[in-house]
């Protein structure tokens, strides 16, 4: 299935993304911080702050760059009233708790210095009940803003807002003054800032021919930018819509969450569902979606494999084999744990960063899909299926590399195709089949 009109950014498929929720993950200003921030490190509450801002990741692009991050998605960083900031009240003003404009502007600057690119939030569905506009309308009937959103004078709060939170008033985006604020807000950032994409808040709530606006004001300013729609559901109507690039691959990371985490499916059943997923998408979309490990919206992926490290691993492992931009939750490597958010959502622990073994660990495996163009754009093809162990191919002209994955407590061998293959992580010299350890795994490379 081949779309018209959508072209995703050729750095996307090459792309190891990490997520930092930025009140979470280093405080780099304390001079900035908000009234009543908690000590680092605190178990956090719906409404605690931490004093996390762009100058602390600025301060920590080096430890980034040595893990391999090639591009950073922040969770908004806008002048909001709560830590997670989807209550905007001002979209051309960076949080000044955050650092403001400024620190934007210089976090900006050193990615792009290093090669890395930074997409932002765009809440784009609803605003904060702080926002000037909101305030206006709700408390004058003849305000110019009235018609910007939806009055239900019969049913409580009185105004349509997000999952019924009157805190989350929002747009009327049948206003075509609406879509052009918003699309204005897109527009500044991408042209001003020369941020390298918008990661599209509820996108599966917004009119489509919003999100197609959105679109190609994105790819107006910058054709190299990426537009990443947030979806819980399947995305195939959207890449029909031309409206994104690629989507955040829940109906992925679920599946993951089946297999590696809960050992719900066994092998067969988790591959026929990568089959399905795989062919509900055009090829391309498949290669440009944010593959992730971790979001701010779901519990850690540690905590889900009941803290057994060598599954996080495992899970990660697949993600660098298989097709898209793998994407890791800050902290994630780190052995970070967390249940439902707010719990997901705490303070990076900065003292357990060095030589943490699992961070060594995924360093070293986004290195090698960084060395092995196949497994970044290569074609994907399911080899076996049995029990809890799986074998994928990913495969260019000149390049095959095989990823084998054991998930299950049991030592367990898997055949190898025809052929002798080295083993990238002992440059042992492979054929017939191979034996993995419980929860092992290998990537090996089509020998001469
Ligand atoms: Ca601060």
């Amino acid at each position: 299935m081949e779309v018209k009109g959508v072209q995703p950014p050729a750095w996307v498929r090459d792309a190891v993304f990490y997520q930092i929720f930025p009140d979470r993950f280093r405080n780099g200003d304390p001079g900035n911080d908000p009234p009543g921030v908690r000590p680092w490190g605190e178990l956090p509450t719906p409404t605690s702050f931490f004093g996390g801002d762009l100058w602390g990741v600025l301060e920590k692009l080096d430890y980034l760059v040595d893990l391999g991050v090639t591009a950073l998605y922040l969770t908004p960083i806008f002048k909001a009233s709560t830590n997670h900031r989807y209550d905007g009240e001002d979209y051309f003003q960076v949080d000044p708790a955050l650092g403001g404009n400024a620190a934007l502007r210089a976090l900006v600057a050193a990615l792009h210095r290093r090669g890395l690119r930074l997409i932002l939030d765009g809440v784009f569905n609803h605003c904060g009940q702080g926002h000037p506009f909101f305030r206006d309308a709700r408390a004058n009937p003849a305000s110019p803003y009235r018609d910007w959103f939806v009055w239900e004078e019969e049913e409580e709060p009185g105004y349509a807002c997000w999952a019924g939170c009157p805190s989350l008033p929002e747009w009327n985006h049948d206003h075509p003054d609406v879509q052009a604020y918003l699309l204005s807000v897109v527009r500044f950032w991408l042209e001003e800032y020369e941020i390298d994409g918008w990661r599209l808040d509820t996108v599966e709530y917004l009119p489509p021919d919003f999100v197609r606006a959105v679109y190609r004001t994105v790819k107006e300013v910058n054709p190299q930018a990426y537009v990443l729609g947030e979806v819980m559901g399947l995305g195939t109507p959207w890449f029909r819509h031309c409206a994104l690039d690629g989507v955040m691959h829940y109906k992925l990371w679920e599946a993951l969450v089946h297999f590696f985490a809960r050992e719900e499916w066994d092998a067969p059943r988790f591959v026929r569902h990568l089959w399905h997923l795989w062919r509900s998408y055009p090829r391309w979309a498949n290669f440009s979606s944010y593959t992730l490990l971790g979001s701010h919206d779901k519990p850690r992926f540690l905590t889900l494999c009941g803290g057994d490290g060598r599954r996080v691993l495992l899970a990660a492992a697949f993600l660098l084999a298989y097709p898209g931009a793998p994407a890791f939750y800050y902290g994630d490597e780190v052995g970070l744990e967390g249940g439902e958010d707010p719990d997901c959502r705490r303070c990076f622990p900065w003292e357990r960063a060095e030589g943490h073994p699992l961070r060594e660990a995924l360093r070293a495996l986004i290195a090698l899909r960084k060395a092995r163009p196949a497994l970044r754009q290569g074609s994907l093809g399911f080899l076996y299926a049995q029990g809890r162990a799986l074998a994928l191919k990913r495969a260019l002209p000149g390049e095959e590399v095989l990823f084998l994955a054991n998930a299950g407590p049991a030592p367990t061998e898997i055949p190898l195709p025809p052929g002798r293959f080295r083993e990238e992580q002992s440059g042992e010299l492979r054929s017939g089949a191979l034996r993995l350890p419980p929860y092992g795994f290998a990537f090996l490379t089509r020998a001469p």
